[in-house]
C-alpha cells in the first residue's frame, strides 16, 4: 500500500539510520550507545552480560541493514527461491558467527578490551539457540550458513520453541533434565506481529456441488483456530552481503490475548485456558532423536508449522501474479526428514479447495515443488500417524491423503498388473489396527527427488525401505547428497589458530569459501615448522579442554595423554556401551600390569558427552555406567594418568566448539548400516584429529578421501549384519571372552550397584545383542591397541593428521548446497549487489 511507504524525497535517510562501524572506536561508540540507551544501564553497572548485550546489539544493527537489502533485492529480482522446512535448527550461539562473517571480530575484540572485557568471556555470555536434537538439526543450521554464504535466495522455516532441548545435569551419575527457557534475552529475533496466519484444527468437511462450475467442492469448517506469528532471525553469509531469513512460527490464541467475546460474556477462565492451549503448540521441542512416538501435540506442531509456512510461501508467490503452473519454477521446498510431510497434502488442499485448480494440475505442481531428504532407515524412527488421529485433527487432509493413495495405487496396478502383492506393500495406508499413515511413503510419492545423506545410506534407502518405489518411479528419483559441515563455524570459529596456520600457507582465508583448497596443505606435511605449529595448536586445544574439565568437574587430566572422545546423542545404535565396555577392558588390563609395565602404556583420557532422550531408559543406563566407571577409575591411585574417564555434562553446540578441536581420536562406532551419515566425524578430522569408526555412514567416504592408512576402521560390514543377528538366535550365541570378563567385573560390583547395570549386560547376553556389540568387541579392542602404538610415534601420527586435514575439502556443506541446488532445486545464486544494494 502506498501509504505504508516513505515519501520519495525522504528515502535517502533510509538505510543510513544505523551506523556501519568499521573501526574500534566506532564499534565502542555503538556498543556503549546500546548499553546506555537500549538497555538503560550506567557505566558503573556494566557487567559482562551488559557488554554482551551491547556488542550483540551493535552487530545486530549491521546485520539488519544487510538483511533488509538482501530481502529487497530478492523481492525485486524475484528469482526461484529455496525453502528449507525443518522442525529443528540447532544454531548454537550467533554473536561470534556474526562477528566473523562480517569480518569485524578483531575490531570488536580490541574495543571490548578497551572497555575492560575479554572477548571469550563476552561471547560465552550468550545462551545457545538449541532448537534441535542432534545431527539433523545441526545439519539444517550448517545448510543455512552455506546457503547465505553462497548467495542462494533461501529461507528456513521452523518453530519458535519456548523451550529448546533440555539442559542435562548429572546427579549421582544419573541424567536429570532441566527445562531450557532460552528467550529471556534474545537480540537475534524480530517479532513480526503483522505476519500472522490463522491455522485450523479439528472440525468437519462439507461437500457440495458448485452450481456455476458444476464441480464438487470440499469445505473444511467448524474447526478451532490458532494463530501463527512470525519471528525472523537474520542469517549472515560469510564475507558476502547476503543475509537470509530464518522464519520461526510462534503460536498464540486467535483474537489476541483473550477471546474478547468470551471475556465480555464473563467466561474469563475459559478464555485464559484457550490462550494456554494455543501457546502449548510451540512450547517445547520433542527431545527424541531417531524415535517416533506418535503424540497428538507433535502432530499439531507439524501441521501448524507446515500450514503457516505454506501460506507464507503461497502468498509471496501470488504477489508475482504468475500463473499457477509457474509455481515450481519459483519455489523449491526441501523437506528435512518426514516431519514436514503434511506440507504435501496442505499444498494440494490450497491449490484444489481454495484456488480451484483441477486435481491433476495441482498434483503435478506439488510433485515438482517438493524434495525429500531421508535421515534414517531404522524402522522405529520412520514416522507413522494413526488414521483416527488424523481424521480427528485434520479431516480434510486425511481425505486428500486417501485420494493421493488411490491415484498412486491405480497407477501401480496399471503399470505392474502381475504384481498385486506389491499394492499392500507400497500403500500409504498400513492395514494395521488402527490403520496408520506411512509418512515416508507419502513424502516419496509427493516429491520429485528423494535423497539419502551419505553413499551407503542412499544405497540402503534404495535397496531396503524404498525398494518398491525405485521399481515404480525408476532409479533417477533417488539420489545421494553426502552431508557436510560449515568450515566457518567448525574450523575458523572453533579453532582459529588452525584456521590461521592454514591461511598463512594458502595466502589468506579464501579456503573457508572453497574448502577444496585445503589440498594445498599437503605440501607442508614434511615442513618442520608447520608440523611443530600444528602440534602446538592441538596441544593448546587439549590444554583448554583439560582446564574446562578441571573447572567443571574438578578432575585433572594430563593434556599429553591421548584424548579419546565420543560426543553425540546417547543411543544403543551409536554404541557408547561398546566404548565403555572397551574402557573397562582397558582398566582390567592395566590392573593386571606391573607398575613398570603400566608406565609404558599410552596414557588415555576417555571423554564422553551427550544427552539421552528422557524416556529412553537403556540410554540412561549407559550414562550411569560411564559415570560409575569414571568414579572408580579416576580415584584409583594405581592407575593415575594411565586412564581417566570423563562424562561431560550438557553437550551442546557451544561445548562442541571447545571439544572438537581437542581430540586425538574420536569414536564413530555405530553398528554398520545404522548411522545414516554422521557429521561430527567430519568436524573432528577437519580439526586435526583421527577417527576410529565402523564402515558406516560418511566414515566410508571419509576413508576414501583421506586414505585408509589415516583412519582406524574396525568391525563387521553392513551387508553381514542381518545374518549375524539371525545367528544370535538360531546358532549358539558366542560371547567374546574379553567382553565376558568385563561383564563379570560389572556383575561383581566393581563399579558399584551391579543390579542397575544388569539390563545393559543382558541386552548383549540374553536379548540377542541386536547392535552386535559382542561380534565387534574383539576387533574394536585390537584397533585401540593399534591406536596406542601409532600414538607412540608422534611423527607418524602428525603426518596422518595433517594429511587427513588436507583431504577433507569434500565435506564442506557448501558442496552439499551446490549439489542440492543443481540436482534437486534448480536454483541459482543471486548476486547481492545487482541493484547497487
Ligand atoms: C529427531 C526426531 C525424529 Cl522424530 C527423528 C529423528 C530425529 C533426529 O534428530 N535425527 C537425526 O539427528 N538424524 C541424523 O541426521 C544426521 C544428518 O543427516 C545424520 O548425520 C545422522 O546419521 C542421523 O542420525
Amino acid at each position: 500500500a502506498v501509504e505504508a511507504s516513505i515519501p520519495e524525497g525522504q528515502r535517502e535517510a533510509y538505510g543510513q539510520s544505523a551506523k556501519e562501524f568499521t573501526t574500534k572506536d566506532e564499534f565502542e561508540a555503538e556498543a556503549v550507545k546500546h548499553i546506555e540507551t537500549t538497555l538503560a544501564r550506567s557505566l558503573f553497572n556494566c557487567d559482562e552480560a551488559a557488554a554482551y548485550a551491547g556488542t550483540a546489539l551493535a552487530f545486530r544493527d549491521r546485520l539488519i541493514i544487510e538483511w533488509n537489502k538482501t530481502q529487497q533485492n530478492q523481492t525485486f529480482a524475484n528469482p526461484k527461491r529455496v525453502y528449507y522446512l525443518s522442525l529443528e535448527f540447532l544454531m548454537g550461539r550467533a554473536l561470534d558467527n556474526a562477528m566473523l562473517n562480517v569480518g569485524l571480530k578483531d575490531i570488536a575484540k580490541e574495543g571490548l578490551s578497551d572497555l575492560g572485557f575479554r572477548m571469550e568471556d563476552i561471547v560465552s555470555q550468550e545462551r545457545d539457540a538449541a532448537l534441535g536434537n542432534g545431527g539433523l538439526g545441526r545439519l539444517a543450521a550448517c545448510f543455512l550458513d552455506s546457503m547465505a554464504s553462497l548467495n542462494y535466495p533461501a529461507w528456513g522455516y521452523g518453530l519458535r520453541y519456548k523451550y529448546g532441548i533440555f539442559k542435562q545435569e548429572i546427579i549421582d551419575g544419573y541424567q536429570v533434565e532441566i527445562p531450557d527457557y532460552w528467550l529471556d534475552f534474545n537480540p537475534w529475533e524480530f517479532p513480526r506481529h503483522d505476519v500472522a496466519v490463522d491455522i485450523q484444527f479439528y472440525g468437519n468437511v462439507r461437500k457440495y456441488m458448485d452450481e456455476s462450475t458444476g464441480k464438487q467442492v470440499s469445505v473444511w469448517e467448524n474447526g478451532e483456530i490458532v494463530t501463527a506469528v512470525a519471528f525472523d532471525v537474520p542469517i549472515p553469509g560469510y564475507q558476502t552481503a547476503t543475509t537470509n531469513n530464518l522464519r520461526l512460527w510462534s503460536s498464540k490464541a486467535s483474537g489476541g490475548e483473550f477471546d474478547f467475546q468470551k471475556f465480555n460474556s464473563g467466561d474469563y477462565e475459559s478464555s485464559v485456558a484457550d490462550q494456554q492451549r494455543a501457546e502449548t503448540i510451540s512450547a517445547v521441542l520433542y527431545p527424541n532423536d531417531n524415535l517416533d512416538r506418535g503424540k497428538e501435540l507433535r502432530l499439531k506442531q507439524q501441521y501448524f508449522w507446515c500450514a503457516a509456512s505454506l501460506f507464507d510461501i503461497v502468498r509471496r508467490f501470488k504477489k508475482s501474479k504468475k500463473a499457477w503452473k509457474e509455481f515450481p519454477s519459483q519455489v523449491a521446498i526441501q523437506l528435512n526428514d518426514t516431519h514436514p510431510t503434511l506440507a504435501i497434502p496442505e499444498l494440494q488442499r490450497i491449490l484444489v479447495d481454495i484456488e480451484g485448480l483441477e486435481w491433476d494440475e495441482a498434483w503435478s505442481i506439488v510433485q515438482n515443488t517438493f524434495g525429500y531428504t531421508n535421515h534414517t532407515v531404522m524402522p522405529e524412527a520412520l514416522e507413522k500417524w494413526s488414521v483416527p488421529l488424523l481424521q480427528y485433527l485434520l479431516p480434510r487432509h486425511l481425505q486428500i491423503i486417501y485420494d493421493i493413495n488411490l491415484n498412486f495405487l491405480q497407477y501401480v496396478e496399471r503399470t505392474f498388473p502381475k504384481e498385486r502383492e506389491m499394492l499392500g506393500r507400497v500403500s500409504i495406508i498400513e492395514e494395521s489396527q488402527p490403520k496408520m499413515v506411512r509418512m515416508a511413503y507419502l513424502a516419496v510419492i509427493g516429491s520429485h527427488k528423494v535423497n539419502g545423506v551419505a553413499e551407503l545410506h542412499s544405497d540402503l534407502v534404495r535397496t531396503t525401505i524404498f525398494k518398491d518405489f525405485v521399481k515404480i518411479y525408476g532409479p533417477d528419483k533417488f539420489t545421494n547428497v553426502t552431508n557436510g559441515i560449515t568450515p566457518r563455524r567448525w574450523l575458523h570459529q572453533a579453532n582459529p589458530r588452525l584456521s590461521d596456520l592454514i591461511a598463512s600457507k594458502l595466502g589468506g582465508h579464501d579456503f573457508l569459501k572453497d574448502l577444496t583448497m585445503l589440498n594445498q596443505v599437503e605440501k607442508y606435511v614434511d615442513d618442520k615448522a608447520f608440523r611443530k605449529e600444528f602440534q602446538e595448536i592441538k596441544y593448546a586445544n587439549k590444554v583448554r579442554l583439560a582446564k574446562y574439565i578441571k573447572d567443571t568437574m574438578g578432575v585433572s587430566v594430563n593434556p599429553a595423554a591421548l584424548f579419546d572422545i565420543q560426543v553425540k546423542r546417547i543411543h544403543e545404535y551409536k554404541r557408547q556401551q561398546l566404548n565403555i565396555f572397551g574402557v573397562i577392558h582397558r582398566y582390567l588390563t592395566l590392573k593386571k600390569m606391573s607398575p613398570e609395565e603400566r608406565k609404558k602404556v599410552t596414557p588415555r583420557v576417555s571423554i564422553f558427552g551427550g544427552k539421552a532422550a528422557p524416556g529412553y531408559w537403556q540410554a540412561k543406563n549407559i550414562i550411569h555406567l560411564i559415570n560409575a566407571v569414571g568414579k572408580v577409575v579416576n580415584a584409583d591411585k594405581e592407575i593415575g594418568d594411565a586412564l581417566k574417564v570423563i562424562f561431560l555434562e550438557d553437550y551442546n553446540v557451544s561445548k562442541a566448539e571447545i571439544i572438537t578441536p581437542a581430540s586425538d581420536i574420536s569414536e564413530h562406532i555405530s553398528t554398520a548400516g545404522t548411522e545414516a551419515s554422521g557429521t561430527s566425524n567430519m568436524k573432528f578430522v577437519l580439526n586435526g584429529g583421527l577417527i576410529i569408526g565402523t564402515c558406516d555412514g560418511a566414515n566410508i567416504e571419509i576413508t576414501r578421501e583421506i586414505g585408509e592408512q589415516n583412519i582406524f576402521l574396525f568391525g563387521n560390514l553392513a551387508e553381514d549384519v542381518e545374518d549375524l543377528r539371525h545367528a544370535h538366535f538360531y546358532s549358539e550365541f558366542h560371547l567374546d571372552d574379553d567382553l565376558a570378563a568385563v561383564f563379570k567385573a560389572i556383575r561383581e560390583g566393581m563399579f558399584g550397584d551391579a543390579e542397575s547395570f544388569t539390563a545393559l549386560v543382558n541386552s548383549v547376553t540374553d536379548h540377542g545383542d541386536y547392535y552386535l556389540v559382542s561380534d565387534d568387541f574383539h576387533s574394536y579392542v585390537e584397533t585401540h591397541k593399534l591406536i596406542d602404538e601409532a600414538y607412540q610415534s608422534q611423527e607418524e601420527w602428525v603426518t596422518k593428521c595433517i594429511t587427513a586435514v588436507s583431504r577433507m575439502g569434500f565435506f564442506t556443506s557448501d558442496r552439499c548446497i551446490d549439489e542440492y541446488a543443481e540436482m534437486i532445486w534448480n536454483v541459482e545464486p543471486l548476486n547481492p549487489k545487482v541493484n547497487g544494494a
